[in-house]
């Protein structure tokens, strides 16, 4: 049975990560940690502790205490928040990541930890985006994906910590919001959807960005981490994705149940050149062959299921 911490555990992918680990491996062996004190659903749930993931001390004290194989290594600053304090992103992504990664070669965990579309930048080809392709990113949270993967490599080919990652597409739920990112509105939308009828987005019409819906990234979270590592020719870190969406294809998914709903525009150029600079579509054929990704949710179910939930609970 795995003994697990999650840094970051109270943030979007935290808040769906949490409880499908602890049905999985059991809520004992499954410490959820995070800068912030976090609501009574996660600390009352199970093990849980405030924890700064860039204190490299603490991290391993923690994973000491709690006699943890696997580290989940999700405390991040994302791409929007990234770009007003760039100094802050490049502090938390990677003094954090550097704490998690020498603990692990200390103490013999294994790591996941995400990478994103953002590691891309404008002179990548767009479409398809290979797997393995030019990488020069325009933003801070580019910048820092891209040096966490070359350093997660580093951990694993140096010292042998076993470091996996996905290159995630922006990400849509329900519940804890999204965290500061330029594909924020695909999650805004829905909200808008059923409190308004009505969404004005910060990015134009037609700006089209990989995504992907919360309960296939929380299976590929589980499922890389549980890959034969015989099989994998990539770690750090596999393209992945699920769907591809513009605004004004969204929306149009979005009246096929709310048929009045309406979408207007006012681009917000900070984040608009962050989207022109990601890809259109990745390709994830490498994760498809070395550990049999497979996402079950395209634009239309996601789109049911998202709206289903929200009207549930309002
Ligand atoms: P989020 O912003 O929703 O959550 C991040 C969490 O980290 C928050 O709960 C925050 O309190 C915590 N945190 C911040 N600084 C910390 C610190 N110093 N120590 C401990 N915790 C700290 O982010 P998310 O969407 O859950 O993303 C998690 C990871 O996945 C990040 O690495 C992100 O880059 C990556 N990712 C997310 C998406 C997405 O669409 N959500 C897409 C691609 C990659
Ligand atoms: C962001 O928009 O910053 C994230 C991501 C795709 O990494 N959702």
């Amino acid at each position: 049975m795995k003994r697990i911490l999650i840094t970051g555990a109270g943030g979007q992918i935290g808040s769906w990560l949490v409880p499908r680990l602890r049905e999985l491996y059991g809520t004992a062996n499954v410490l959820a940690t995070d800068v912030r004190h976090l609501g009574a659903e996660v600390t009352e749930a199970g093990p849980f502790q405030v924890l700064d993931a860039t204190d490299q001390k603490a991290v391993g004290q923690a994973v000491m205490r709690h006699e943890a194989d696997t580290v989940y290594h999700l405390a991040a600053i994302l791409s929007a928040i990234g770009e007003k304090d760039p100094r802050l992103a490049w502090h938390v992504n990677m003094a954090s990541l550097e704490a998690v990664l020498e603990v692990a070669r200390e103490q013999g965990c294994a790591v996941f930890t995400p990478s994103s579309i953002g590691a891309f930048g404008p002179n990548t080809p767009k479409d398809p985006t290979p797997q393995d392709t030019l990488m020069r990113p325009t933003t801070m949270y580019g910048i820092t994906k891209v040096c966490g993967e070359l350093l997660c490599n580093y951990y694993y080919t140096r010292y042998g910590v076993d470091t996996r990652g996905v290159r995630f597409p922006g990400l849509i739920s329900h519940g804890a919001p999204p965290g500061g990112g330029t594909t924020d509105w695909a999650v805004d939308i829905f909200y808008q959807a059923v409190e308004s009828g009505t969404y004005t987005c910060f990015l134009g019409p037609d700006a089209q960005l990989d995504m992907m819906y919360m309960p296939d990234a929380v299976d590929a979270l589980v499922k890389i981490m549980e890959a034969d590592p015989d099989r994998l020719v990539h770690r750090n870190a596999f393209n992945i994705t699920a769907m591809q969406l513009t605004p004004e294809g969204l929306a149009a998914e979005i009246r096929k149940h709310i048929p009045d709903f309406e979408i207007g525009y006012e681009v917000d150029p900070v984040r608009q050149r962050i989207a022109d600079s990601w890809p259109d579509r990745i390709d994830d054929s490498a994760a498809r062959e070395e550990w049999g990704w497979q996402p079950k949710f395209d634009a239309s179910a996601m789109t049911a299921d998202m709206l289903h939930h929200l009207s549930l609970s309002s």
